[in-house]
């Protein structure tokens, strides 16, 4: 097949492999590994565990074969396809389709990419010749399966530490908790506790694999952390060097952990979600002690078929009743999981939109915005009544990380997504009290930077609104950030460039990634993430003035991205 022909099948969407890893292909890095440079996950060791099935007509592989194809399988490809290759963000790949295709044709795509986002795993040098025809083989078997993860795991995996009654009775340390950050350390299987006063590193915290975010419990004492490898640490903040308590795998694969924020029930519970096995667990907030068990398998909000792999993406506690509201990613529900009795659990199942992913509180904590990145749609979910207030279409991928919530001096409260795919900044209005015209409305569209933007951030005592876009192919973008002046949001944006200010040693990418406030919301926080055996930073600007501020430097600092600053993250502050 020549080029020509390939091309007008890829721009077909014969089939398409990856969204995320459009811009992969197109990395101007330098000294970036091809790996380093994908939105993608990390290879998690117990998948490798799952059963192989030998497939009928399907071409035949070695052991050896079988296994490498697996590996690769893992680490490049489930993020958008899933472990049973049903498709969520990537085209399904299960042989009823693949055996049809045939090993050439799959050749080509793994080879070239297709411009709708799969990357060009051959051509681009970070798949060799056989390894693509490894895997186009390797794609017309059964998909193997990973083994549950249940109770017995769970159970065998819990460690409490330090038992409650043997933790301190009140704060024995000198820190503003309330202005402390955990940043997580993604290569590094650790996040830092950095005090934000005097910017010095208080401990390092060894977590699960990969460490994805970190959630605070409402009273602000605990810190609950989230690997890859589904591993769950709890830390107490008031031991005199905060450390670990208790730990648990709740799982093999998991990106969100919270913790129940109702009155009455500060500190109780905590939640976490896995990719795989496709569940969450409800827990005990002191210990870890994993409580209830509930799956996620089931039918998919739109063509009503069921999927047998719904992973669970953004978890946020309601301020508005005892529930947690769990996203759904493959079938597109949001469920409102009512923690007040556990053995009667009562969950309400809400229809939004597939793939739903990320998402934060409009500035009244009534209102959840939750993204549905295939759909390209903001779903609105009300949580004091429990039901689906909108869906509002925004342009590709929309991914806000928890969003920003504004005053807009024209169309009043307003909260705002950025996009990976465009550089769409879109503002979608709030209320439907004062402002009931503009409400669930995209009521602007601002020009970023450009795409491969993950995350946007303000604070309810600044005027700005800052714009990463860590992804973005032209490194002059994905090394600063865009700042918008809240009062003037169509006057355009003026650019910083954090990672020239953190003045690096050496080669990397250096991309900038994830704005995130202090306390007092006078100063902003920034990762300049560069690969693990290269210097990475902390970068701190000063909000009112747009100038730096402070650079944070350590050899510790191995990968920084998500923070998450006690106070902010505690009272959904955003
Ligand atoms: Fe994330 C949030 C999933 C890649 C950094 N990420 C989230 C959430 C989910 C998610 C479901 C919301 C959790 C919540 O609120 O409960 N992320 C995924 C993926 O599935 C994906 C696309 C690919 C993967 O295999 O993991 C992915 N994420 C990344 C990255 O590449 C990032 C930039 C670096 C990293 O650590 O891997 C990254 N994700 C983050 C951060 C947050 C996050 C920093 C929290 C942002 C916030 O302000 O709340």
């Amino acid at each position: 097949m020549d080029r020509t022909a390939i091309a007008r099948l890829a721009a077909a969407g014969v089939l398409v492999f990856s969204t995320l890893g459009v811009y992969a292909k197109d990395s101007g890095h330098p000294g970036t590994t091809p790996g380093e440079m994908r939105y993608k996950g990390a290879p998690i060791p117990e998948q490798m565990k799952s059963k192989d099935v030998i497939t009928p007509g399907a071409p035949h592989l070695t052991e050896a074969e079988f296994a490498k194809a697996k590996k690769i399988y893992f680490e490049r490809c489930a993020g958008c396809h899933g472990v049973l290759r049903k498709g969520a963000t990537g085209k399904p790949l299960t042989p009823d389709i693949t055996l049809g295709k045939g090993t050439d044709y799959l050749k080509v795509f793994i080879d070239f990419g297709s411009p709708a986002g799969m990357p060009n795993w051959g051509s681009s040098g970070q798949l060799t010749p056989d390894e693509v025809t490894l895997m186009a083989k390797y794609l017309q078997n059964d998909p193997p399966i990973p083994p549950e993860w249940g109770m017995k795991e769970m159970k065998a995996s819990w460690k409490v530490l330090v038992p409650p009654e043997k933790r301190p009775k009140k704060k024995m340390n000198n820190y503003d908790l309330d202005n402390v950050f955990s940043v997580t350390l993604r290569d590094a299987g650790q996040v830092a506790l950095i005090d934000g006063d005097t910017k010095k590193i208080i401990n390092i915290i060894d977590t699960g694999y990969a460490v994805h975010i970190s959630r605070y419990s409402t009273s602000g004492r605990y810190l609950f952390v989230v690997g890859r490898d589904a591993k769950v640490n709890l830390i107490d903040l008031w031991m005199k060097k905060p450390d670990n308590v208790a730990e648990i795998k709740i799982g093999m694969e998991a990106r969100s952990v919270e913790t129940s924020k109702y009155k009455g029930y500060e500190d109780k519970y905590a939640i976490a979600g896995a990719y795989w096995p496709p569940q969450y667990v409800i827990m005990k907030g002191d210990t870890l002690e994993p409580l209830k068990i509930v799956s996620t398998r089931g039918y998919t909000v739109d063509t009503q078929e069921y999927h047998p792999e719904p992973r669970v993406a953004a978890i946020v506690a309601s301020h508005q009743h005892p529930e947690f509201i769990v996203n759904v990613k493959e079938t597109g529900k949001v469920l409102m999981v009512d923690y007040e009795d556990l053995d009667n659990l009562k969950v309400t199942s809400i229809d939004a939109a597939r793939y739903l992913h990320d998402g934060g509180w409009d500035s009244t904590h009534r209102y959840f915005m939750t993204a549905a990145n295939k759909s390209n749609k903001i779903c609105v979910i009300d949580s004091k009544e429990d039901k689906l207030t909108a869906l509002v279409d925004v342009t590709k991928i929309p991914h806000p990380g928890r969003g920003a919530n504004l005053k807009d001096p024209r169309y009043g409260p307003v909260w705002v997504t950025s996009a990976l795919g465009n550089d769409h900044v879109t503002v979608i209005g709030t209320d439907p009290v004062k402002h009931k015209k503009n409400a669930w409305k995209v009521v602007r569209t601002l020009k970023g930077q450009g795409g491969g933007s993950l995350f946007v951030k303000t604070h309810p005592k600044s005027k700005n609104l800052w714009v990463d876009s860590p992804l973005n192919p032209d490194t002059k973008v994905s090394q600063s950030v865009a700042v918008f002046d809240v009062d003037h949001l169509d006057k355009g944006y003026e650019v910083l460039p954090i990672a020239e200010w953190a003045g690096l040693k050496g080669e990397g990418p250096k991309r900038v990634v994830q704005p995130e406030y202090n306390k007092a919301g006078d100063e902003v926080w920034f990762s300049v993430w560069s690969g693990k055996e290269q210097e990475s930073a902390i970068v701190i600007v000063d909000d009112k003035t747009r100038k730096l501020k402070q650079v944070i430097k350590d050899k510790r600092l191995v990968t920084p991205t998500g923070k998450f600053n006690v106070y902010n993250t505690m009272h959904d502050i955003y």
